[in-house]
């Protein structure tokens, strides 16, 4: 049996589309909220397959969407690479930014190994996921990763990082390497555990110019993808380069990504030709899910009245807000699955 999502990504049409949502194991679902709180701190529930599994598995059995995703976080991987990472309630993962010292430093390998853990989980979800549903392992691209370790903590336009990259090209090119070759490892190790696909979530490419989104979003990802078909060719890989624009078209000619999430501020127009050259996945604005009624449904029906005809999974343009109502996610898979 081939898996929907497989399909699609292969580049077949299935209507209605199947269906996923970026984040959707976290904060909106009450029983996560519970986990977390007996799992102690954010950190614990990623490196325990047992609460991780538990968390991947509490929106499949509530909505029965097409695709779990693996309940991890993008910044295990500084993690792991001797980074200090605190998650602290409402405030977002906090960390020590880097020097240009301790990237010359940073020490690579093993470094992938320490992720047993999240391997482990994979494995148990393979295991304990319905047949038909498709698991995602997933990392973050280079340079979202880099951004938040330059800067310590989220920021609105990565200026911390851009600045950085900007003033030491040097130390910057191998931050974006070194991250690619453990990411590279660390989404081999997941497929091997059992994942059907790999997402790389490259969410804070839109701050960039059009010079450096080639150097800092494209070559490294490029790296992964390569070094992953080097051992894997038949190995699927989801590219997400949130607010790319019209780079979208370079980003899976350039890096080989199979299927492209886009955001929801692509164009249809737009996204009907970047369908053409293969699957898509989004992208419904996260704010119509938190608005319900008939923004909610006006935004999904023109999704699958311009992207339904060709190779799409449905997902939002980017992750499910913490205050989006249950209901309204109830209201979008009908919705969507009322059109079959
Ligand atoms: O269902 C899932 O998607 C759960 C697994 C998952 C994934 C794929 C989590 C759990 N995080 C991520 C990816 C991730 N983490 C990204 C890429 C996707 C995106 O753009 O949303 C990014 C940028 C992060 C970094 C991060 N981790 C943030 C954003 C910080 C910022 O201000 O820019 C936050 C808030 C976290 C913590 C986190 N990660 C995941 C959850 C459920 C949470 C909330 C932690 C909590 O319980 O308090």
């Amino acid at each position: 049996m081939k898996r929907k999502v497989l399909k699609v990504i292969d580049g077949e049409t299935v209507f209605p589309p199947p269906i996923w949502m970026m984040r959707q194991a976290g904060r909106h679902l009450p029983e996560y909220r519970a986990t977390r709180k007996n799992a102690g701190g954010f950190l614990d529930l990623c490196y325990s397959p047992d609460f991780a599994v538990e968390v991947t598995l509490q929106p499949i059995r509530r909505y029965g969407f097409d695709a779990a995703i693996l309940f991890s976080d993008i910044l295990v991987v500084p993690h792991v690479l001797g980074r200090d990472l605190r998650f602290e309630e409402g405030r977002g993962p906090l960390m020590t930014p880097i020097t240009t010292q301790e990237i010359n430093d940073l020490e690579i390998n093993g470094a992938a190994l320490k992720l047993e853990a999240v391997y482990e989980t994979v494995r148990r979800l393979r295991k304990e996921l319905p047949e038909e549903t498709t698991l995602l392992g997933f990392c973050g691209a280079p340079w979202t990763v880099a951004t938040y370790m330059i800067a310590g903590h989220g920021t609105p336009d990565q200026a911390p990082a851009r600045l950085f990259a900007y003033q030491h090209p040097e130390a910057f090119e191998k931050l974006l390497m070194d991250l690619a070759e453990v990411s590279a490892e660390y989404l081999i190790r997941q497929y091997e555990a059992g994942a059907d696909a790999l997402q790389i979530f490259d969410s804070w490419s839109g701050v960039l110019d059009e010079d450096c989104f080639e150097r800092f979003c494209i070559k490294p990802v490029r790296y992964i993808v390569d070094k992953v078909r080097a051992v894997h060719p038949e190995a699927r890989i989801i590219g997400f380069p949130k607010g790319a624009g019209t780079l979208y078209t370079d980003y899976r000619e350039k890096t080989g990504v199979n299927m492209l999430g886009l955001d929801w501020s692509v164009p249809y127009s737009f996204a009907k030709t970047l369908q053409k050259q293969g699957a898509v996945q989004g992208n419904l604005d996260p704010l119509r899910l938190v608005a319900g009624g008939k923004a909610l449904d006006e935004g999904v029906d023109r999704i699958l009245d311009n992207l339904g005809q060709g190779p799409l999974v449905f997902n939002l343009g980017h992750g499910i807000t913490p205050q989006a109502p249950i209901d309204h996610v109830h209201q979008m898979i009908n919705r969507i699955r009322s059109r079959g």
